[in-house]
């Protein structure tokens, strides 16, 4: 039998909750904005802590199961970020959704994920409602953009007083659905402890300090715009400036009274398109944060020449949040430089172990070329209910195989050079050729497709799809996309779609994607 000491038994349990480590970070004067919308709305501390206690209060309410699901179809708005910080404080796990993503990407996501609760907008609640029910989900309540639905009307009967959830490190925060390259999505378990990790190291890494304030322009679906640059302007009870979309002009009136700005590469290639975008401009401005997808060297040097600002590039994924970054400042510690080197994402950041490897997952030597491997407190738990995808994305000795191609140079400087896994990153969203090409596989009339990414101005990299027609049959490649636009997220479809006679193979029979990347890399640079 076990005797439980008199001294464990009131010891206080260790907090880990996520929510608990913002909250406590936010300013001794609860009565100073947090969050100021573009349309002029002012949310004080007091208001953020009230509202994620009110929600709060609404999910305790419904008795769920520990470690119950609750997904957010819900377009961006501060109310939808209450949401996410709600779920956290009431010790349930979040599930983001993109709004692009149409009925059978919902369906899957929710079928997979089994929320308890799911949140969407009122205008999708027929469609989206049928689904969750289906999947089983006990709660729909519906959020929109202008405050209102009945997440909230409801959370107005709650009390505004709420004790955080008692959470363990490991204890699951947000399933982040991420594609596969074969076969369906893989939801990635981020736990607290994975989150709170990695924000504590980006609060110092990136040097935040008081008075910053960020200007919020990213969608809240994904790792960037959800974690990245929520919780580190919370952890540093930094103001946030909320931009319900990107838009250029806007992110540049607000600069003035800004510090620090997150974009993935084309919201950087917008801006430069701005005449606006000066030095006087920016002047106020302390940092800007690139990341998602790579930063091309032009825009790198442009950026500096135009503003006099140098981009600092980190590199991240959704199973690890953020991996690698660029120097704010030399760091003594860690033998690392001050400079800012364009095409490269930087060093491994505190607590991140990172190695190069070949097939034997072995770190190569300074300067090879191989895939990046990476362990450490932020990477994931692993893939829900996916035990053996996860055991193959790890090595033996706990290295996470990231599926990006890399070397490290003799400074220390991590390089991206590619990536073994098929992926598409079109404006810092990712599209799997897989998926895209088992949509057109499907339509009649087609025999076979493939799809591949080429160069692009203003998206980075677009997809261009290559179809063969059966014999006989009359496929049109502007039904193809018109088809694709009705089933898939928008930033899915192909930005070029081409009908081949055949596509070239290798003495295995694989189709040569590189070759095709090639043929087509010009279609729009
Ligand atoms: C919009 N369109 C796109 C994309 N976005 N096409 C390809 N790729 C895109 N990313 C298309 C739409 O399908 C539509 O086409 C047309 O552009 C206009 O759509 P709209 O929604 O008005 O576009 P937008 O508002 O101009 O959006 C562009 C955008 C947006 C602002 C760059 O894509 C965006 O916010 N991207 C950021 C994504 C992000 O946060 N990624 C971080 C993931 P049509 O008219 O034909 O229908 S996290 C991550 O990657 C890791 C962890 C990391 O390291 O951060
Ligand atoms: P996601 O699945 O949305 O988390 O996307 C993660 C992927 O985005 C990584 O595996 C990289 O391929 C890519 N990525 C993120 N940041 C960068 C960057 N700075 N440069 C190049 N690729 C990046």
């Amino acid at each position: 039998m076990a005797i439980l000491s008199p001294y464990n038994r009131f010891a206080p349990m260790a907090q880990h909750n996520l929510f608990a480590a913002l909250r406590a970070a936010f300013p001794k004067d609860l009565d100073s904005t947090a969050v100021e919308t573009e349309s002029g709305l002012r949310y004080s501390w007091r208001d953020l802590d009230r509202a994620t206690a009110m929600v709060a209060n609404l999910l305790s309410s419904l008795d769920l199961p520990a470690g119950s699901r609750i997904a957010a179809h819900t377009e961006k708005s501060v109310e939808a970020m209450v949401l996410y910080l709600a779920t956290l404080r009431a010790g349930y796990v979040y599930l983001p959704l993109n709004t692009a993503y149409q009925s059978a990407e919902v369906e899957y996501f929710i079928g997979n994920a089994e929320p308890a609760v799911v949140v969407c907008a009122s205008r999708n609640f027929g469609w989206v409602s049928k689904i969750a029910f289906k999947a089983g989900t006990q709660y729909v309540f519906t959020l929109d953009e202008d405050r209102t639905g009945s997440l909230l009307e409801r959370a107005a009967m709650q009390s505004d007083v709420h004790a955080v959830a008692q959470s363990q490190a490991n204890d699951l925060a947000a399933i982040v659905y991420t594609s596969g390259t074969t076969g369906r999505s893989k939801g990635a378990m981020l736990s607290h402890g994975n989150l709170l990790s990695n924000a504590k190291v980006l609060k110092t890494y990136w040097g935040w300090k008081k008075g910053d304030v960020l200007i919020h322009a990213l969608p809240i679906f994904h790792v960037h715009g959800l974690f990245v640059g929520i919780h580190g302007a919370l952890l540093n009870g930094s103001k946030m400036v909320w931009l319900s979309k990107f838009d250029p002009k806007t992110v540049l009136a607000h600069m003035a009274h800004a510090t620090v700005f997150m974009g993935v590469p084309t919201l950087y290639v917008r801006l430069l398109a701005e005449p606006g975008l000066t030095r006087e401009a920016t002047r106020n401005m302390r940092l800007f944060i690139a990341g998602s997808a790579p930063l091309l060297l032009e825009t790198f040097k442009e950026w500096t020449a135009r503003t006099g600002h140098t981009i600092l590039e980190r590199y991240g994924m959704s199973e690890t949040v953020m991996l690698t970054s660029n120097p704010y400042t030399a760091d003594a510690r860690y033998q690392q430089q001050s400079e800012r080197r364009g095409a490269t994402v930087g060093f491994p950041l505190p607590g991140v172990e990172l190695r190069v490897a070949g097939h034997d997952d072995v770190a190569l030597p300074v300067g090879e070329i191989g895939g990046i491997q990476v362990r450490g407190p932020n990477v994931f738990a692993g893939y829900w209910r996916m035990p053996e995808k996860t055991a193959e994305e790890f090595t033996a000795d706990g290295f996470f195989k990231t599926g990006d191609m890399g070397q490290v140079d003799a400074r220390g400087y991590v390089h991206i050079v590619g990536r073994s896994k098929d992926l598409i990153i079109s404006g810092g969203y990712n599209v799997y050729p897989a998926e895209i090409e088992s949509y057109i596989n499907d339509m009649p009339g087609v025999a076979e497709s493939a799809l591949v990414g080429v160069p692009h101005p203003d998206f980075g990299e677009v997809g261009v799809a290559l179809v063969i027609a059966k014999p006989g049959a009359q496929v049109q490649a502007a039904t193809i996309v018109a088809t694709l636009k009705k089933q898939l997220a928008n930033f899915k479809t192909p930005k070029h779609c081409e009908l081949v006679p055949e596509l070239p193979r290798n003495a295995m029979g694989k189709v040569q994607k590189n070759l095709l990347r090639a043929q087509y890399q010009s279609l729009f640079v």
